[in-house]
């Protein structure tokens, strides 16, 4: 006869203020192990610290390292039904190998060759693509195709329809952020496919999504009620880029325009509400000028950063690494974290925070700039 053995182990027997270790104490944990039983006072420190102690870890993936491995995979490995897309992503080395970049948020770089298709699918899960490199292809959202270009960031709201389609000659990679990990340890995951190609009509240059939404301050009076996600499908660089250099313009000619000293910055916005453009994901573009040292900052949630562009150093916690054009930061929740530059840095930046500010757990603490 063969007895399983309970999952249950009954270890933290070393945490503080703990019971005289009797055998008759041994015994009761015996029990509690066999009844699937775990007494508070034995994990209390693990489940309820002081403040928030992640198990993930800040990390820093190099874009040069990525870029040659998603070209190989490229040569090596085809989209199939069931796999859908070839998406290497980034696994966080504080979360046991799983293909989370943080807790809550997945990120990956996906690369499309010439012709290509991503078959069209929808899942649960709300995504976006931001493109720091490359062009030539066009993701369709619900049959509208809409062009992913260097500095485009494209928000793909839960339950939509969508493949991926490249119509030029030459590859291209982006990267996906997705809240993958949080909708899988809340069982909150539905999927469906749909077909296998890709229908990018005329690949137009601007999405019908663009035309309807993509005029600043103007909404279309046949759209009035909100929606929780962003119906505009794509953000376009020439804007983003236009709004940060503006800001730094606007605080050089002395009107308060920055969060802080040549720290320029926008948030993605859903144009119906003007939360965020995700449920789940909150998304925004960082500029700094020149010798720019940012103030420091803690907050509930994780976050990753890609850097657009220029170069600069990132501070998580303990760790700082130098960072270049398309180098990847994961920020665990309640990190100190800090941004510098002495050439200008442009940044991509994700988080969850939306996730915590619906539950009222959002928390923010800044301190003084680095130096
Ligand atoms: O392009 O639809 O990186 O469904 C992960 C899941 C990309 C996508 C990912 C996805 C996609
Ligand atoms: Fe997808």
């Amino acid at each position: 006869m063969t007895t399983l053995s309970s999952p249950v182990k009954i270890t933290a027997t070393d945490a503080p203020d703990q019971p005289v270790q009797t055998p008759e104490l041994a015994a009761l944990y015996q029990r509690f192990e066999a009844e699937l039983l775990v007494p508070l006072w034995t994990e209390i420190g693990e489940l309820m610290p002081p403040m928030p102690s992640s198990n993930a870890l800040p990390h820093r993936w190099q874009w040069k390292q990525l870029l040659p491995m998603a070209e190989q995979a490229g040569h090596l490995v085809p989209i199939g039904r069931g796999g859908e897309r070839r998406a290497i992503a980034l696994a966080n080395p504080g979360l046991g190998g799983r293909p989370f970049a943080t807790p809550t948020l997945w990120a990956a770089i996906q690369y499309l060759n010439p012709r290509e298709d991503a078959p069209v699918h929808r899942h649960t899960q709300n995504a976006f693509r931001f493109v720091v490199e490359g062009e030539g292809v066009w993701t369709v959202v619900n049959g509208d195709p809409v062009a992913m270009r260097r500095g485009d960031f494209l928000p793909q709201a839960g339950w939509n329809w969508h493949g991926h389609h490249n119509i030029s000659d030459g590859p291209m990679a982006w990267i996906d952020g997705l809240d993958i990990p949080f909708q899988h340890y809340t069982d909150s995951t539905f999927f469906e496919f749909g077909p296998d190609e890709v229908d990018t009509r005329d690949a137009p240059d601007r999405s019908r999504a663009e035309r309807l939404w993509g005029h600043p301050g103007l909404r279309p009076l046949t759209h009035l009620t909100p929606t929780p996600a962003t119906p505009l499908l794509a953000y376009r660089w020439e804007h983003t880029d236009r709004a940060l250099s503006e800001q730094l313009a606007l605080e050089a000619e002395g009107y308060p325009a920055t969060t802080e000293p040549g720290h320029a910055a926008v948030r993605y916005t859903n144009p119906t509400t003007g939360g965020d453009v995700l449920p789940t994901v909150r998304t925004e573009f960082h500029r700094l000028a020149p010798d720019t040292r940012t103030s420091t900052q803690r907050e509930v949630g994780s976050s990753v950063y890609q850097v657009f562009d220029g170069a600069g150093e990132i501070t998580v916690g303990s760790v700082r690494w130098t960072v270049e054009r398309g180098d990847l930061i994961a920020v665990p929740s309640w990190h100190a974290m800090s941004l510098a530059t002495d050439t200008g840095m442009d940044l991509f930046r994700f988080s969850d925070t939306p996730i915590f500010e619906r539950l009222h757990l959002d928390r923010v603490v800044r301190e003084g700039a680095v130096t």
